[in-house]
């Protein structure tokens, strides 16, 4: 009884506060971190009772554990722990890394231009003070799409589908994404409408498997749209919470495989006009630019609510962020810091800015 309350509370919070919330309080009363809770792959395999899942006890990594490799944050950390002269050439300099981080033309123009602006008013006591309004401004860009992903109960189940070019790891967080549901005690139901390849159907069993939850695919060569029809009927019949959708990694620039997914939503729609309630495009973070034609040919073929940014880890530059929240406005869910589950992590603008930047604003610390 009390745990049926504690979930009809839950519903009501996004998605990300839910799992804050639901991480319970250690035994000496203190709040694990809200990502840190999501078990480790193998305790998660051998029990599959969320309640009785023990939390993980290690450490997990920081947002700055992970981008601390990036371009970014190199190269703005070197630019800054000189000790520059504060004037239009370290803003020049500054320009020229922010582009070189894949922040884009327009933004990393409009972001130093105003600091070139208010520099000129003479606001800032030194190249440090800058650094800090810099951060502020970075954090401004993003704070309107950090949005997280509302699961809203009413849809049920509530379709979520993936959507992106090849290899971005649609079906990597698609299996991430199942754990976390799963622990928010939600019921979860995987489509294998990627049928191009007999692999992909067995890379998302794998993930099925080890979370305990069921697929519903068909020989590889079925059609995608049926596929996902189907599994929407049987979520419905079982009262699954959330039916996720796995798509086949298209380019977006073959008209064909497009309109596949165009079929997708209106096949959809004759069970559920509402379906899919979310179609989440996940963009490789080490793309670069091309990852704004990607959302705006994505978006056109068959609109796009959210954005998972993944690889940030490693090789990304890191910036591609930037020029999403400005070209588009479209809430990133989630970004993806790693191969592990609890690297998907809801996007948090400040963790993530604070993540590229030198550790200590003013002190200009090593990371
Ligand atoms: N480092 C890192 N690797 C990731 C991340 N997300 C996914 N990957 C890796 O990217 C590779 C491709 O992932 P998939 O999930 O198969 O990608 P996909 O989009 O489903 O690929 P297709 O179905 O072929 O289009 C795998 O090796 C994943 O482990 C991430 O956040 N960081
Ligand atoms: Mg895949």
């Amino acid at each position: 009884m009390l745990k049926f309350w504690k979930k009809k509370e839950e519903e009501r919070k996004p998605e990300g506060e839910s799992r804050k919330s639901e991480r319970l309080e250690n035994p000496d009363g203190t709040r694990p971190d809200a990502d840190a809770a999501i078990p480790a792959e193998s305790s998660a395999a051998a029990d599959p009772t969320p309640d009785s899942r023990p939390l993980t006890t290690e450490r997990k990594p920081s947002w700055r554990d992970r981008l601390a490799g990036s371009v970014f944050n190199r190269d703005v950390r070197t630019l800054f722990s000189r000790k520059p002269k504060l004037d239009d050439a370290l803003l020049d300099e500054l320009e020229t890394v922010l582009i070189g981080a894949d922040v884009g033309v327009a933004a990393s123009t409009e972001l130093v231009e105003a600091l070139r602006r208010r520099m000129h008013k003479r606001e800032f006591a030194d190249a440090d003070a800058l650094l800090a309004a810099l951060r502020a401004d970075l954090i401004a860009l993003l704070q309107p799409v950090a949005r997280p992903l509302h699961i809203d109960t009413a849809k049920r189940p509530f379709v979520l589908l993936m959507v992106g070019v090849n290899g971005v790891g649609k079906t990597t967080t698609i299996g991430k994404l199942a754990r976390r549901f799963q622990h928010d005690e939600r019921s979860v139901l995987l489509a294998a409408g990627d049928t191009f390849r007999a692999a992909a159907v067995e890379q998302l069993k794998t993930w099925g498997e080890r979370n305990n939850v069921a697929v519903i695919a068909q020989g590889s060569g079925a059609d995608s749209a049926s596929v996902i029809f189907d599994a929407l009927q049987s979520a419905r019949s079982r009262g699954i919470d959330v039916l996720i959708a796995d798509t086949a990694g298209r380019l977006h620039t073959q008209t064909g495989l497009m309109d596949e997914l165009a079929k997708i939503r209106r096949v959809l729609g004759k069970l559920d006009p509402d379906a899919p309630h979310e179609v989440l495009l996940v963009i490789d973070g080490t793309t670069g630019q091309n990852a704004v034609n990607q959302v705006r040919q994505f978006r056109a073929a068959i609109g796009v609510t959210g954005l998972v940014v993944t690889k940030l880890d490693g090789s990304a530059k890191g910036g591609v962020v930037f020029a999403l929240a400005r070209e588009f406005g479209l809430p990133i869910r989630y970004v993806g810091l790693g191969e592990t589950a609890e690297d998907l992590r809801v996007f948090d603008a400040a963790a993530f800015v604070d993540a590229l930047l030198p550790q200590s604003i003013g002190t200009v610390s090593e990371n």
